[in-house]
């Protein structure tokens, strides 16, 4: 992994909307290294670099941080970060920005490929496992160095609801959300727990029911409260998790869109698997042993996402 000239890590985060900007900040507060900020947008990209950078003195940071519509000023860059892409509107569902955001994607695969092509890409444009997929087809990289973000915000909302639920601090909860990014997605009750306790001892089932329902609807709820646009800070926070965990080398167990080479009985597909997280990006896929419902959840969800790779 190459740091730039300055010695600080390259963060390039493609896509400077609500995402992007928010990922902007985070990287400049948590110190993870100098930012690029690229948006087809005239001046916006511009306009957030100004801002974050009088932030800089406010909490005494030294990173830099630009602003451009120049794909070429990603060169060289550790991570790739691609948030480009329409949002959801109310009423609309992530995969009917399939073909509008494949578009996109495909754009930006040929900047990152000519001009950062040692870098790890996170993509976070939907519809997720799709455009993941794509965006490794695209550029060409290793599997290991092209990974989705879903699993760490739906994992996370999952914990945000039972925390709540059992009155409970959010960092006792331990839970796990796999498969596809979609109302589709496997919350995994099995190995879900609160300190080491499964929450079927804690909880109801019909109670968990309602709350899964409710985690699989989040990104909804969210969309139809603010009218336009989709959830920002809490997906900008979890790919920030994943930034963190490649830059230091952490080997973080987390969920994360991966291809799949056989592992849970699927093949040449990107999908929300466990995987421990560190410098070299994917370093491993965790196969846990899932009961019936699960695994036929899983697989159930890995066709849908085979669905939009067919209008791919
Ligand atoms: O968990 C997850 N993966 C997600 C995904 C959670 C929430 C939202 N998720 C998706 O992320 C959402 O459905 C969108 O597809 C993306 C980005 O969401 P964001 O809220 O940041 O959307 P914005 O604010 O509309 O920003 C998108 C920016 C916007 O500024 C466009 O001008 C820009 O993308 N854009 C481009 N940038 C670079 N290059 C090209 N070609 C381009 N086209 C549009």
């Amino acid at each position: 992994m190459a740091a730039n000239a300055t010695g600080r890590k390259k963060i390039a985060l493609i896509g400077a909307g609500q995402i992007g900007g928010t990922l902007a900040m985070l990287c400049g507060t948590r110190k993870l290294g100098d930012v690029v900020l690229y948006d087809v947008v005239e001046g916006m990209p511009q306009g957030k670099a100004l801002d974050l950078s009088h932030l800089a003195p406010v909490f005494g940071l030294d990173f830099k941080i630009t602003g451009t519509n120049n794909i070429a000023d990603i060169a060289g860059a550790d991570v790739c970060v691609v948030t480009s892409g329409l949002p959801r509107k109310p009423g609309m569902s992530r995969d009917d920005l399939v073909k509008t955001n494949a578009e996109i994607v495909r754009n930006v695969a040929k900047g990152i490929k000519e001009h950062a092509p040692g870098a790890l890409v996170i993509v976070i444009t939907n519809p997720l496992d799709a455009m993941v997929y794509l965006m490794q087809k695209e550029t060409g990289f290793p599997t290991n160095r092209v990974i989705g973000m879903a699993g760490v915000l739906d994992t996370a909302r999952y914990q945000a609801f039972l925390a709540e639920e059992l009155n409970v601090s959010v960092s006792s909860v331990s839970a796990f959300v796999l498969g596809g990014h979609g109302d589709d997605m496997v919350p995994v009750r099995s190995y879900t727990t609160c300190n080491g306790i499964p929450v079927g001892n804690l909880i109801k089932a019909d109670r968990l029911d309602a709350i899964e329902k409710r985690v699989r609807g989040a990104g909804g709820e969210v969309v139809a409260l603010l009218k336009t646009g989709s959830a920002f800070y809490s997906p900008a926070a979890s790919a920030i998790q994943m930034v963190e965990a490649y830059l230091l080398d952490q080997r973080r167990v987390l969920a994360a869109a991966v291809m799949l080479n056989g592992e849970y009985g699927l093949k040449g597909v990107y999908l929300g698997v466990p995987i421990v997280m560190g410098k070299g990006g994917v370093e491993k896929v965790v196969e846990i042993e899932l009961n019936a419902d699960e695994n036929k959840a899983l697989h159930e969800s890995a066709d849908r996402v085979k669905q939009l790779l067919a209008i791919l």
